[in-house]
């Protein structure tokens, strides 16, 4: 799947982008099924909210063969190649279920900072691509974007928090106000959203009886590879060979073999 003129331009300017109905309804459902099934299970990828509902499945295209499965599709491998303009590896693939009512918030950051600051990643050439499995609205804890504060750079962060780099509120306030409006990344369940790793970016708790399950996939460029890692292996990978992207129908045959 190539991207269009018009899509890299939107890209450029505002460091993300929303492609709709990317993904068909029948592997959608075989997508949430696994995410079910593999949040069911306690192991350390998998991190809960308080109260025990699962907030992040870390690298379980490591051992599930429908992500795996998802990992090479062209749909994600192949637009990205077209940005960063060189073979990917993955660097991280997640699962973040922001569940119905107790999903919780991810505050405002960029990721490129803890992927240099935490991993030893030389450059922003790394990015991250989303598959929607849910309808996300502006109310059900949908990704919020500062559009165009990509092109600021990595901002140095305050020491980190949980295992991440959130920013400081009044460099967050400054860049707004003297930036674009805040702009919502919705779309209906098997679209796709591409974010830089700059991008200024959170989310807001999910208070809705509607889940909002989002599978991540960050793909590197493999000169881009890093250097020094400090997090577990499951959440910053460190096998760098290049991803071959196989056809969407690979997927979809193996979704459709699911059904039965
Ligand atoms: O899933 C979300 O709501 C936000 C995730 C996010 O921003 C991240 O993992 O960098």
């Amino acid at each position: 799947m190539k991207l269009t003129q018009a899509q890299i331009d939107q890209y450029n300017d505002s460091g993300f982008l929303v492609l709709p109905d990317v993904f068909s309804a029948g592997e959608v459902d075989v997508l949430r099924r696994e995410a079910a099934d593999i949040t069911q299970v306690q192991r350390p990828e998998i991190w809960r909210e308080k109260n025990g509902a699962p907030r992040t499945a870390f690298g379980c295209h490591k051992y599930s063969d429908v992500f795996r499965t998802l990992s090479f599709d062209a749909r994600l491998v192949q637009p990205v190649e077209q940005l960063i303009g060189e073979s990917l590896y993955i660097h991280q693939f997640k699962v973040n279920p922001k569940v119905a009512f107790d999903g919780d918030t991810f505050p405002w950051h960029q990721d490129f900072v803890t992927w240099h600051e935490d991993d030893g990643m030389p450059e922003a050439r790394a990015m991250n691509i989303a598959i929607f499995l849910d309808d996300v609205f502006t109310t059900n804890g949908a990704l919020m974007f500062v559009p165009g504060s990509h092109k600021l750079g990595m901002i140095p962060t305050s020491p980190k928090e949980n295992n991440r780099r959130w920013m400081d509120l009044g460099r967050v306030e400054e860049i707004v106000r003297t930036g674009s409006d805040i702009e919502v990344a919705t779309g209906r369940a098997g679209s796709v959203l591409m974010f830089h790793g700059n991008a200024v970016h959170g989310s807001a708790g999910n208070m809705t009886p509607l889940p909002r399950r989002i599978v991540y996939v960050t793909y590197s460029a493999v000169s881009n590879a890093i250097r020094k890692p400090t997090r577990p292996e499951f959440i910053a990978h460190q096998t760098f060979e290049p991803v071959h992207a196989v056809p969407p129908d690979a997927f979809a045959e193996y979704a459709n073999s699911l059904h039965g």
